[in-house]
């Protein structure tokens, strides 16, 4: 690989100098951390990243992620000095640089590519969003188990170079305190993830816990290149576990009155200790944004030549590969449009009227099982919950260190990580899921938000979806998660009422490109509706549809998930005493949204405001459908734990009670 000349710290410091420049002209933004790093970024990029600058798309890529997004100018500085192309919103790469110079000028500013945080689709070389600390540790993590599984199931001898590749992050003291890091981190130890190289800038704090099955690195001087050089080989020769690397930096390194404190992290330096740091590089003190003469072409001779001729390479090996096995083939280009195999419906289901019917978790789990025969691309698992979420995949093995073609991955109790895990999974193209309990949902919060951040379609499988669960009691039960998880934009979040329903479901999420989607299961059996007297479950791919046929409805009865069937019984009650009652599924709000005003208006007339909306979760926020006058029968407190016999009288979640509001609602 060679000595690092003189123009090597050249590079380094032009992406310190660009760093803090574009922080001084925005006014603000952090300039300490890519000071500090630049050293270590430089070397991973223009010396291990196996890239194409000219194809930022090309799948056996290495990635890299910048867990510490604050630090995005470090990120920004080494697109912009690679040359790294742009791609459109339809995913084509165009020969314009995805940053010119022009766009560091503007960092921070409305519409420019060069947001604070670094935003996955929204800027060409940015492989995943980060900013919330430690998610981009779990999403390399991610990244890692997919190329580990990509290798597996796709891999054949002589072929094996086509799946080849690592996965580079970087992160700081905030991500390693994070808990979310914790969790993937030891996962992946577990999972002897050898294709996984952790940089964890080491400016403040040292680092405890959660390093077993880790081969850990050091290195001790933060402008070290031969040192930093020589942990990334030990990194890549480490055939049998991940490598973190420890890298001592200072941060704003080179600022006299600066570096190695606070004051570096989080504010412009000002244009005095700019001019001093500047001096200390042996840079013009007066210069902005200054890349010297044979920085950009340093870059070119390094990523860019290393990427193009391993992509060509590669191009060339996987024609052959296509030629051999045109299925797999076909698969990987489908996995790459997020497109699904033909006939990818054939297996679904139907299940038959029955008015005893079955848990809504059970129907998840034979259409899931249905579905990951023909999407073999479907890959996830629990967090250690299977037996009650029911989403292991039969027949499809389990992803392990010496089985990486298995399906079901054991997430461990690790719903945090298991989000940001599934993030990066999906950022490699795989569909990936996790299950667990819905009351958890709120332990893996932030990986779902940042999956409609990124309009990544992961889904999860959330079942024990409302004090339906019962004895378990409030710690257990549901109250404000279903609607706290709607006010995610973005997010399509559907509570299917029956077992055609939820099939109907599936088909949503499978289908959906760009949006993750929650699935909210019950723990309890429902009845399974009989569809010659209903209308057809494919009415849930509308967000909402009337059940029966009431052309001038008296009152309207809206319900979600479990409560459809209450709705129902109820409006037969209703019926036999005179008045006539709609229902109305309401299993997605997102996807109801997005209908024409006229079938909505149509499903939920506006001049009939006598309404009853029943939902066994919190009462907060469903005045947007029961309007100002309507009843909503709901849980305005925390559960019990008691049989669910018990809770429904309890809490009023009843037929009798259904029919008494409507009632009340039509004046009777
Ligand atoms: C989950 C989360 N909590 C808090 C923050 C706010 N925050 C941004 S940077 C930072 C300090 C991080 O320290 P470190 O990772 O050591 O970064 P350095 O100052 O070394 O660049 C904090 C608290 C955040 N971005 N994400
Ligand atoms: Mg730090």
């Amino acid at each position: 690989m060679g000595e690092f000349t003189p123009l090597d710290v050249t590079c380094v410091n032009t992406i310190r100098t660009l760093a803090m420049d574009a922080v001084q002209k925005a006014n603000s933004g952090h300039p300490g951390a890519p000071m500090g790093l630049a050293p270590v970024a430089y070397t991973v990029w223009n010396r291990f990243l196996n890239y194409d600058p000219a194809n930022p798309l090309w799948p056996n890529r290495d990635r890299f992620v910048l867990s510490n997004g604050h630090a995005s100018m470090l990120l920004y500085s080494l697109i912009h000095l690679a040359g790294i192309k742009n791609v459109d919103e339809h995913g084509k790469v165009h020969d314009e640089p995805s940053l010119p110079l022009e766009q560091l000028k503007h960092f921070r500013q409305l519409n420019s590519k060069t947001p604070g945080h670094p935003e996955h689709e929204y800027t060409a070389g940015v492989e995943t969003t980060t900013g919330p600390l430690g998610q981009g540790v779990g999403n390399a993590v991610g990244m890692a188990i997919a190329q580990k599984w990509m290798a597996g199931y796709y891999g054949r001898p002589g072929f094996e170079a086509l799946f080849e590749h690592r996965v580079y992050a970087i992160c700081g003291d905030g991500c390693m305190m994070e808990g979310v890091a914790s969790e993937a981190a030891s996962l992946a130890g577990h999972l002897k993830l050898n294709n996984l190289t952790l940089i964890y800038d080491d400016n403040t704090i040292t680092i405890d816990g959660h390093t077993d099955g880790w081969n850990i690195l050091r290195v001790n001087d933060g402008n070290d290149l031969d040192g930093m050089q020589k942990a990334l080989a030990g990194a890549k020769a480490c055939t049998d576990k991940p490598t973190l690397i420890v890298q001592k930096t200072l941060i704003g390194y080179g600022a006299p009155n600066k570096q190695n404190t606070h004051a570096a992290h989080g504010e412009p330096l000002g244009p005095d200790e700019i001019k001093l740091a500047k001096k200390a590089y042996g840079w013009p003190e007066d210069s902005s944004f200054l890349v010297p003469d044979g920085v950009y072409d340093h870059f070119k001779a390094g990523i860019g030549k290393r990427g193009g001729d391993a992509h060509a390479a590669w191009a060339k090996l996987f024609a052959d590969y296509k030629a051999k096995f045109p299925e797999q083939a076909a698969q990987l280009e489908a996995i790459e449009k997020r497109e699904l195999p033909a006939g990818w419906d054939k297996g679904v289901p139907v299940f038959p009227a029955d008015a005893k019917g079955l848990a809504t978790r059970e129907s998840s789990g034979q259409v899931i099982n249905a579905l990951a025969k023909t999407i073999p691309w479907i890959v996830g698992g629990s967090a250690d919950l299977n037996p009650s979420t029911k989403t292991f995949m039969k027949g499809e093995g389990t992803f392990t260190a010496t089985t990486p073609a298995g399906r079901n991955i054991h997430f461990g109790v690790r719903e945090h990580g298991m989000g940001a895990i599934m993030n990066g999974m999906a950022l490699a193209g795989l569909r990936s899921y996790g299950s667990g309990f819905m009351i958890f949902s709120d332990y893996g919060r932030p990986p779902i938000r940042l999956a409609a951040i990124m309009n990544l379609p992961v889904f999860y499988v959330f079942t024990h979806d409302s004090i339906g669960v019962g004895e378990d009691g409030p710690t257990h039960q549901p109250i404000e998660q279903i609607m706290s998880l709607r006010a995610i934009p973005g997010l399509i979040v559907l509570r299917p009422g029956d077992a055609n329903e939820v099939a109907e479901a599936y088909k949503v999420a499978v289908q959906s490109k760009h949006a993750p989607v929650v699935l909210a299961m019950t723990r309890q059996a429902l009845p399974t509706l009989d569809r010659t007297k209903y209308a057809p479950a494919s009415g849930l791919a509308k967000g909402g549809y009337a059940l029966n046929d009431v052309p001038k409805p008296d009152v309207l009865l809206i319900g979600t998930g479990s409560e459809v069937s209450l709705c129902v019984d109820a409006a037969e009650k209703l019926a036999a005493e005179g008045i006539k009652a709609r229902v109305v599924s309401l299993p997605s709000w997102e996807l109801f949204d997005k209908q024409p005003q006229e079938y909505r208006d149509s499903v939920i007339p506006p001049a009939v405001t006598a309404r009853v909306c029943v939902e066994m979760g919190g009462a907060f926020g469903w005045e947007r459908f029961a309007g100002l006058t309507g009843a909503i029968i709901g849980m305005r407190s925390f559960g019990a734990s008691a049989p669910l016999k018990d809770l429904l009288p309890h809490f009023g979640f009843t037929t009798a009670a259904v029919v008494a509001a409507a009632k009340k609602q039509v004046g009777k």
